[in-house]
């Protein structure tokens, strides 16, 4: 499985795991790399230091490229941004904001830079600025999300770029893989599919919470704020939708959610907590290792597009 992302990235399959907040740690990251394609350790709002514990860590558990996730609304992005530059990780993906300004200092290292975006005019952007790929992020995606399906984004961001496009949202199998091939991307970007893995350290209630899921369970709240996020419907949604639709002021929202994702990550509370996923959770049923996923996803879309017959 060959394409102009695993010859940039230096990586055997090009399957990159969601760089998700309080989710994607170390561990994660180097299962992801050790299978074959690209691990992320995601910086959301952690201080600088916690990331450059992260990096080293995995440093220790793989040899292979593995990448951070740098998250541009964080107090830390700045620091965040140095370390990464000074620990040299062989790849940044960026994501809720523009690196414009931290893409000299990475590229001065060598390290690949791949912002995530949600348009087309963001996209443009960032190629102009000297990205080497981007990843085409649609709206069924867990957490933070813009206005586009992956559908519809995919195919007018790899018109509109020269560089490589990645796909992400609402890919779960070896189908969606195929798929966003078809609309022209040369790899996937997969979040929800791998926190059901052994590997992925989230609580075991998070866990089981997607696997239950179904293919209405997620909702989006904070349209009203201009930053919407999808989780999964529980105690804490509920809440939420119901004081957005009376109007509620964006303290008494933000009271709501302040440590709300730590909180069903680490803690397991899911009634309470946000439990980011996206629409495809209701896929997934079978917690796997990550190199038995990676395999399987490979073996399938292998065979999906080899013997490719839609119609006589
Ligand atoms: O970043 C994400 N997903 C995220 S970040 C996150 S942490 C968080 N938690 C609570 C509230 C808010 C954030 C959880 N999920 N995905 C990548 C992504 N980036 N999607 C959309 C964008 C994006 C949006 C606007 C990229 C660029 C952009 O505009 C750039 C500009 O400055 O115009």
């Amino acid at each position: 499985m060959r394409t102009e992302i695993t010859e940039l990235l230096g990586i055997k399959y090009p399957i990159i795991q969601g760089g998700m907040a309080w989710v994607a740690e170390s561990r994660l990251a180097a299962a992801v790399s050790e299978a074959g394609g690209l691990g992320i350790i995601g910086a959301a709002n952690a201080p600088a230091e916690w990331v450059r514990e992260q990096i080293q860590e995995a440093k220790k558990r793989t040899e292979k490229p593995f990448g951070v996730n740098v998250m541009l609304m964080s107090p830390y992005a700045e620091e965040v941004a140095q370390v990464v530059a000074e620990e040299r990780v062989p790849v940044v993906t960026t994501g809720a904001g523009s690196p414009e300004r931290y893409v000299g200092l990475w590229k001065e290292k060598e390290i690949k830079v791949i912002p995530v975006v949600a348009s087309v005019a963001v996209a443009k952007r960032m190629q102009r600025c000297g990205a080497d790929a981007v990843v085409a992020e649609g709206c069924e995606s867990g957490g933070h999300i813009g206005e586009s399906t992956t559908m519809t984004l995919v195919p007018q961001v790899v018109d509109a770029l020269t560089i490589p496009v990645i796909a992400a949202g609402g890919i779960g199998d070896a189908r969606g893989i195929a798929a966003v091939f078809m609309l022209g991307a040369k790899g996937v970007q997969m979040g929800t599919r791998f926190i059901v893995t052994k590997e992925c350290q989230a609580h075991q209630n998070y866990k089981e919470k997607i696997l239950k899921a179904n293919d209405i369970t997620t909702k989006v709240t904070g349209r009203s704020t201009g930053h919407p996020v999808r989780i999964l419907r529980n105690e804490m949604t509920r809440k939420y939708l119901e004081l957005e639709e009376q109007g509620a002021s964006l303290e008494e929202l933000e009271n709501l959610t302040a440590g709300a994702l730590r909180k069903a990550v680490q803690e397991g509370d899911v009634k309470n907590g946000s439990v980011m996923s996206g629409q495809i959770a209701g896929l997934l049923t079978e917690e796997m290792t990550c190199k038995e996923l990676i395999e399987k996803l490979v073996s399938e879309t292998d065979e999906l597009l080899k013997g490719m017959k839609i119609y006589e």
